[in-house]
């Protein structure tokens, strides 16, 4: 299978766990950000990573969305599971999976602009990574925390 993400990103971070919590072997491909949507959204129709290609036959050719990778994962390699037997606690984590997807998810993504930034800069030093950080970091992070 092959992993398309941001090294940095924490839903990527996510889909990362989960490979690794039900031993799928896996590759990675690191994409520049803002580029990536070149490759991403012909693929998807979205512009978020991650996304996995599963590169097996009888499988979905792309699922993206880090929650639709958990589904995914769970049908292809039950065990151990991601997910509870009890239905009613089963739906709770689901529900309180994707509430923290959309709450401190996206709040921890603008904490990141402020690291990147400020001391993060180094975090990639690319030439093109650094573009993106001066243009768009420290734009964000001055708007947000100002
Ligand atoms: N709900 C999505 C959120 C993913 C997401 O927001 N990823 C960010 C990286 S942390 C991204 O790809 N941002 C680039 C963009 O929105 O163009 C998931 O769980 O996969």
């Amino acid at each position: 299978m092959l992993l398309l993400q941001f090294s940095t990103s924490h839903y990527c971070r996510k889909a990362r766990l989960a490979l690794g919590y039900k031993q799928v072997p896996y590759r990675v491909q690191n994409l520049t950000p803002g580029l990536h949507t070149l490759k991403v959204k012909p693929m998807t129709g979205l512009t978020t990573l991650p996304v996995l290609l599963p590169e097996q036959d009888n499988q979905p050719t792309v699922v993206a969305d880090s929650t639709c990778i958990f589904h995914f994962l769970d049908r292809y390699c039950p065990e151990p599971s991601l997910s509870l037997e009890n239905r009613q606690l089963n739906s709770e984590v689901w529900a309180l999976e994707d509430w923290l997807d959309e709450s401190i998810g996206i709040a921890t993504r603008f904490i990141y602009y402020d690291f990147r930034a400020g001391e993060g800069k180094m975090v990639n030093p690319s030439p093109i990574s650094q573009l993106i950080v001066q243009r768009f970091a420290g734009n964000m992070a001055s708007m947000l925390f100002a």
